[in-house]
């Protein structure tokens, strides 16, 4: 991948490859930036290829981001993608987990201040040396080139990374929207994810004209290589970084930009959609929208209207693998009622119930896969791979689908135990490690409760030790935040109970949790 930008730059030059607001950027001129930061990074006391130290990399959608992940491709250095809301909480588990080297961070974003908790963190854990921060906030500070990078001066000897990474190396470590307690990593090897933007810019369409809005993040899956940010790269098309997927900005930018495409989640679409309903109008140039990372209500996949001149393709993927797409030229009621099917001939898919035995056609049941960009393990956690992939390989999504019968698959829930809030995965489980470390509380359970505006939110169930001080939605929060906890795995609803209800066998009823939510 690190070969990819010569390669862009060679074939399209002069053409613009990104824009970020008033900033622009050929394929030239990436190249360019990418080979100075990887100068840069090579300075510094960490080994690339083939030992691949890990680089943590927090950053919004900027070029930065970008540059820095083709950089570490280059040198064999393997990023590892946290998202620009994660804590201490987060960052910590990460940094331990992975053993990085350096961490890349914004000076500040958002109101917090990155830099200081990556300050912190280099403190706390003996092999992570090295920061880069990003001057988003201070832009005068010092700017390397026409980017906002500040790197340390190099500690050791300038080192030389003469050795390129073999094409079957990780690339790059993903966020998993798990299930467990800890999030889990899953690693991408250079093959098997240009394998996956390929097949994902092929299915989606892309060209060379295509200009693609990315108001998603870059840092998960689906932002960079769905075919996303590299996808569109790749085939010679432009990507507009929007951080706001507020309808007015991203119209906006839209606009300005010509764009014909654009990546949303399905909570952003609804918002779009109201607007374009309202005001009457939509960005003339834009003629298709990628939806997927949950699931997209009928009735809003409705109003996508292909007579507007507006096509809708929705998307079921997930960063450990397969990505399913409804294509350019299927027929409206594959894009309305299906998530479209997967990308690559070689994809394998199997639905199975709850022994793992195949229901019969048309059916619902577990989806399991398994293919050339679907990777057989996580990363480091042996305990967890045997029940996350089966003895033949198969990875077990937690996806509950059916083939409908045009040839698609469509999503009608799923087994694990996440919350899925606006595209983010949660896992409950990890959402109820947190709880139960604060003071007071004696048991939990959180669950997902349905949401008109993010699909889902958060709801936590507590048993207090003194039920006459019951904890409030208030106090979770406050005390969640000060634990270091991402704002966006904070439960939005707290009740407390005498006892949580429990099945037949003794487990915590997660689906009578729930009522206690929903019967009001
Ligand atoms: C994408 O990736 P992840 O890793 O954040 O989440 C994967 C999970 C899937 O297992 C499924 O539970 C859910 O997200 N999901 C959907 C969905 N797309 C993803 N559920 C219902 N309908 C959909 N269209 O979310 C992701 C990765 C690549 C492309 C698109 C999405």
């Amino acid at each position: 991948m690190g070969d990819l930008p010569a390669v862009w730059a060679q074939k399209w030059g002069d053409k613009v490859a990104v824009v970020e607001r008033d900033r622009v950027f050929t394929f030239t001129d990436l190249e360019t930036e990418v080979s100075a930061v990887a100068v840069q990074l090579a300075a510094f006391d960490m080994k690339g290829a083939p030992h691949g130290d890990r680089v943590l990399v927090q950053l919004p959608n900027t070029v930065e981001l970008i540059v820095i992940l083709l950089a570490c491709f280059r040198l064999g250095l393997v990023p590892v993608l946290a998202l620009p809301g994660h804590r201490s909480a987060e960052l910590e588990h990460l940094a331990a987990m992975t053993e990085a080297r350096a961490i890349v961070v914004p000076d500040s974003f958002r109101g917090f201040d990155h830099r200081g908790l990556a300050l912190q963190l280099i403190d706390q854990h003996d092999v992570l040396n090295h920061l880069i921060v990003v001057n988003l906030e201070q832009q005068t500070a010092a700017v390397e080139g026409r980017l906002r990078f500040s790197f340390p001066a190099p500690v050791d000897s300038p080192r030389s990374h003469n050795e390129a990474p073999s094409s079957d190396s990780v690339a790059v470590l993903l966020l998993s929207g798990g299930t467990t307690g800890t999030p889990k990593l899953i690693p991408r090897t250079h093959d098997d994810y240009i394998y996956n933007f390929r097949a994902c810019a092929e299915a989606a369409g892309f060209t060379r004209d295509t200009v693609l809005l990315l108001s998603i993040p870059v840092a998960h899956n689906f932002g960079l290589a769905c075919p996303g940010a590299l996808g569109v790269l790749d085939a010679g098309g432009r990507v507009v970084l929007e951080p706001s997927p507020d309808p007015e900005k991203a119209f906006r930018a839209m606009i300005a930009e010509n764009v014909t495409d654009a990546a949303l989640v399905p909570a952003v679409l609804q918002r779009w959609m109201d607007e374009m309903d309202t005001t009457g109008m939509r960005p003339p140039s834009l003629r298709r929208v990628q939806v997927g990372g949950a699931r997209l209500s009928d009735e809003v996949a409705r109003r996508v209207r292909p007579g507007f001149g507006l096509q809708l393709q929705q998307a079921l993927g997930m960063a450990e693998g397969l990505v399913n797409y409804v294509r350019p030229d299927d027929p409206d009621i594959v894009g309305v009622e299906t998530q479209g099917r997967p990308v690559s001939e070689y994809d394998e898919i199997r639905i199975v119930d709850r022994n793992d035995v195949d229901v019969a056609h048309g059916k619902v049941g577990q989806l399991l896969t398994r293919g050339p960009y679907t990777i057989r393990g996580y990363w480091r956690a042996p305990e967890h791979n045997r029940s996350a992939f089966d003895s033949q390989g198969w990875y077990r999504t937690g996806d509950l689908v059916r083939w409908h019968s045009t040839g698609n698959l469509t999503v009608e829930g799923r087994v694990k135990d996440v919350i899925n809030r606006a595209g983010e995965k949660i896992s409950a489980e990890e959402v109820e490690n947190y709880l139960y470390a604060l003071p007071g509380v004696l048991r939990v359970a959180v669950v997902a409760i349905p949401d008109i505006t993010l699909g889902e939110s958060i709801g936590a169930v507590i048993v207090p030790v003194d039920p006459s001080e019951p904890p409030t939605v208030e106090w979770v929060r406050s005390r969640l935040l000060a634990a270091g906890v991402a704002a966006f795995k904070i439960p939005q609803h707290v009740r407390s109970v005498d006892d949580l209800p429990l099945t037949k066998v003794g487990k915590i009823d997660k689906a009578a949790v729930r009522r206690l939510f929903t019967q009001d």
